[in-house]
């Protein structure tokens, strides 16, 4: 661990003040940052680093892009919020812009990723009870382990991850967990005909970014139907591009009855999040069953419209897929001792690391830092690398560069 006395005064004034004002719910990396651009995010003194976490997959456009900050700047001085109880021009553009998009008859805007999983819960539920004819209150939603679909109270009722839910309790029920990318597992809960649905993240994320077996989605997806289940995808991590499609799910050509949507689709400027289904489920809704103060205000619509333009325009798919596969080859040349795994799709990858120092991976992150890479690691020996989808091939291999010096200081 780096001592304190080796960060500049600057550092230490903003590590003070989080420390005495704000809550203790992170365990940040010790860097203050003040200036995103593209790749690059600069520290409180000027230095300068690689961006390989791009705030979760929420800057896959790259930092403040450009288009996307006029935008935000041009909207944001002629109307930024009407709530829903008046229409808005931006919103029906919006809707008609993200639906036509992605294929699905409408769209719920919401704000934050979790809201958009807590609406696609009772959009499941409603169904099941209303189209599917499950009977009152008797609706299960299947889910993986080790999953992460956010931190409210519902949404952590189904993690197995005692950090997520120790001592949040009680829980909501109407949730079954299965082992992810087992389709034996997936077809015994399906046989329960008070199944309304099936959430799951195309490539687990937070669990260290673990990829299911080829045509995985695509059986899970048949089951599903099969079982008149529906299959909710949650792309709030995998999607816009990341793993170098414009969905996770367009790897095997699934197309999820309920999509999921957030992060990137904003560009890094708010919380945007979406939730896309057809006519038969989305019309369950009726006015005043569900909604949010922000869900759809103008901003959002006109920023997640630029930002869902600039990932088409930008080629910025392609870009992941091609020089994801340029980061795995190079990181695979490197045959570090301490690199037990890499693994990932497009532009959402993990190593995990293999080292008899019990925090090697925090380490090698603060090594990282000193030379320029800024990366964080996932239930411990875990790292993600998840740079902005703009990046170029010279950037690549100058962070592979940054990387391979970063790994000796294990040795010692
Ligand atoms: C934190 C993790 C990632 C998500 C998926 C829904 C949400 C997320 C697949 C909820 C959010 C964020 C939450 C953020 C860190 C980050 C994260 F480490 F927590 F798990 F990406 F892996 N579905 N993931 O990944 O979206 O409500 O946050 O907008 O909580 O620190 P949100």
């Amino acid at each position: 661990m780096q001592s304190i006395s080796s960060f500049t005064h600057k550092s230490r004034h903003y590590f003070d003040l989080e420390e005495k004002y704000g809550a203790h719910n992170y365990h940040p990396l010790p860097v203050v940052l003040n200036k995103g651009e593209g790749v690059y995010v600069w520290d409180v003194d000027g230095k300068r680093y690689y961006d390989f976490l791009s705030a979760y997959s929420a800057i896959n456009q790259g930092h403040c892009h450009p288009r996307i900050v006029a935008a935000l700047i041009e909207q944001s001085q002629k109307l930024t919020l009407t709530s829903r109880a008046f229409y808005s021009d931006m919103l029906g553009e919006y809707a008609q812009f993200i639906t036509k998009l992605f294929g699905y008859d409408k769209v719920l805007p919401m704000n934050s990723g979790v809201e958009a999983v807590e609406t696609a819960i009772k959009l499941c539920r409603k169904w099941g009870y209303e189209v599917k004819g499950i009977s009152e209150s008797k609706a299960k939603i299947i889910v993986c382990s080790n999953n992460f679909h956010g931190r409210t109270s519902s949404v952590i009722s189904f993690s197995n991850d005692p950090s997520a839910y120790k001592n949040f309790g009680p829980f909501m029920p109407g949730f079954e967990i299965i082992p992810f990318n087992d389709l034996d597992a997936l077809g015994k809960a399906l046989q329960d005909k008070n199944t309304a649905g099936f959430l799951v993240e195309p490539i687990q994320g937070e669990a260290g970014v673990i990829v299911p077996d080829e045509g995985y989605l695509a059986k899970a997806m048949q089951y599903c139907e099969d079982a008149k289940v529906l299959f909710i995808g949650d792309e709030i991590q995998t999607g816009l591009c990341r793993t170098g499609k414009m969905l996770a799910c367009d790897h095997e050509k699934v197309r999820p009855d309920i999509l999921l949507l957030g992060k990137a689709l904003s560009g890094g400027m708010m919380p945007v999040s979406a939730v896309l289904a057809d006519d038969e489920i989305m019309l369950t809704l009726k006015p005043g069953e569900h909604g949010s103060t922000y869900g759809g205000n103008p901003l959002a619509c006109r920023i997640a419209i630029t930002s869902l333009s600039v990932l088409k325009d930008e080629g910025m798919a392609e870009n992941a897929q091609s020089m994801g596969e340029l980061l795995r080859k190079e990181l695979e040349a490197l045959n570090s001792p301490h690199i037990k795994t890499i693994r990932g799709k497009g532009l959402l990858n993990a190593i995990v690391i293999q080292h008899p120092k019990e925090d090697a991976a925090w380490d090698l992150c603060l090594a990282l830092k000193d030379n320029g890479l800024l990366a964080k690691p996932t239930h411990g020996d875990k790292i993600r690398f998840a740079p902005p989808l703009i990046i170029s091939r010279e950037q690549v291999l100058d962070c592979v560069e940054i990387i391979n010096r970063s790994l000796w200081t294990l040795q010692a």
